[in-house]
């Protein structure tokens, strides 16, 4: 289904070539890359088994310039033709906006391509997709073929519905382009009548269409297709692969035998991405907390009637940390304990509390030693050798945090990091330090 972008002005169509298998169908896209983007601007991905067949899609992303106001860009598919992929020609047709339906105009493709038409028409069912209203073009493809069937035939016999037909050589690139130009200017006329910008002047659109692809048109090789045997003038994958290489594109190749690798290294992949998006979540989800707290905490600071630091600071910030336990203290001049202003969750502070005549309270001596943030991962070793007070029981980790107003420290907020906790990183000592200098 095409796709709107307000925001950037773009819509995105999606085409698909559908077709019986070996009737030409990646050819189509190969040529009009050649076409359309000599220089190999934009990569042509596929996905083919090692003698070249389609095994679950090709993807030639185009952009085609301004319609109406709005970026045009265009996303060619191509379907595995051969009979038993049937859930991926299911998924790829998914939200088409428009069809061409290559055939393969010799005798031994007959059944198959009667086949292909029925094919198409249920798949599209199968998608919610109305066939009758799907724009579909059909392209007559290998007319090279010395014994290729009359086009009055084919025409008898599949085309009942009248739908826009062309002759096409797609090796050679005879009718390539008129037919993706057709299948597109539908497939844009659709999509904007959908829309509520319906194009009013047909003839204007066929000439923005028509411009877009001129250049294309002339690159495409004067002399008539020879009519030699198919075998004699088969596509030469290999150079074109090297081809594509030379200029930095991957032609995927999967075999079967590395098939299933394939999946499940790509399954992988999109798991780790998907678990770093979600680290990436959780991450700015604690972020917004954080820069929460600190824009509650601006005006309170702000406030003229505030003396020096307003109550409820301290629960403040501890919540946009989301932590459970932490102090504010200031120094007292001439003392060896702080002066506990708050501290939560029951008013004390432990290591406040513990006190040694000769040299002051333990917070007091962190508090000076500590110069913007500093962190303690294991209090209970390094700061009491293993015989920690039961006051600290529970904690493992601590953040001290100065407070300064104009370069001089006038106190300190102390967190405690529970055992049960992620100890504090980058982000969270980030956070502390802008809080003690708001
Ligand atoms: N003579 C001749 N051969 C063509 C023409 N178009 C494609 N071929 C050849 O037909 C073979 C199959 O072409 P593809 O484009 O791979 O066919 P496909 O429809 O993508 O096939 P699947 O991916 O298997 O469904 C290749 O060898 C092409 O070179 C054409 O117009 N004339
Ligand atoms: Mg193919």
């Amino acid at each position: 289904m095409a796709v709107f972008d307000a925001s950037n002005k773009t819509v995105t169509i999606k085409l698909v070539y559908y077709g019986c298998a070996l009737g030409g169908k990646t050819t189509n896209l190969v040529t009009l890359h050649r076409l359309t983007d000599p220089e190999g601007r934009q990569g042509l991905v596929s996905i083919a088994t090692t003698n070249d067949r389609t095994l679950f899609f090709d993807l030639l992303p185009m952009d085609l310039g301004q319609v109406g106001g709005l970026a045009v860009k265009v996303k060619l598919y191509t379907v595995p033709g051969q009979i038993h992929y049937e859930l991926t020609r299911r998924q790829v047709l998914a939200g088409a906006d428009g069809v061409v339906l290559v055939v393969d105009s010799s005798p031994e493709a007959a059944e198959w391509n009667v086949w292909t038409f029925k094919n198409l028409r249920e798949n599209l069912e199968n998608n919610h997709l109305d066939p009758d209203e799907t724009p579909t073009v059909v392209q007559w493809n290998k007319r090279d073929l010395p014994h290729a069937r009359a086009v009055e035939d084919l025409h008898k016999d599949l085309n009942v519905r009248g739908l826009p037909e062309f002759e096409a050589v797609a090796t050679a690139g005879v009718g390539v382009v008129e037919t993706f130009a057709e299948v597109l200017k539908a497939a844009i006329v659709k999509t904007y009548a959908k829309t509520g910008r319906p194009v009013k002047d047909r003839d204007q659109l066929g000439q923005i269409v028509d411009k877009a692809l001129e250049q294309a048109r002339k690159r495409i090789p004067d002399e008539e297709p020879d009519r030699s045997p198919t075998f004699d003038r088969r596509f030469d994958w290999d150079a074109y692969r090297e081809e594509q290489e030379d200029l930095g594109h991957d032609r995927r190749v999967v075999d079967q035998s590395s098939l299933l690798s394939e999946s499940v290294a790509t399954s992988m992949m999109l798991a780790e991405r998907l678990e770093s998006l979600k680290s990436m979540e959780r991450l700015s989800k604690r972020r917004g907390h954080m820069m929460n707290a600190l824009s509650r905490l601006a005006p309170m600071l702000a406030d003229p009637k505030a003396k020096v630091l307003p109550p409820g600071v301290t629960a403040l910030l501890l919540e946009g940390a989301q932590r459970k336990r932490g102090s504010l203290l200031l120094y007292l001049p001439g003392d060896k304990i702080m002066d506990v202003r708050e501290a939560v969750p029951d008013g004390t502070d432990a290591l406040n509390d513990t006190t040694s005549d000769a040299v002051g309270s333990v917070a007091q001596l962190l508090c000076e030693r500590s110069e913007g943030v500093s962190v303690i991962d294991d209090i209970v070793t390094e700061l009491f050798f293993g015989q920690a007070p039961s006051s600290v029981d529970g904690v493992a980790s601590l953040l001290v945090a100065s407070l300064d107003c104009d370069g001089i420290a006038f106190g300190a907020l102390l967190i405690y990091g529970r055992v049960s906790e992620a100890r504090f990183d980058d982000t969270e000592r980030e956070y502390w330090k802008t809080a003690g200098v708001l």
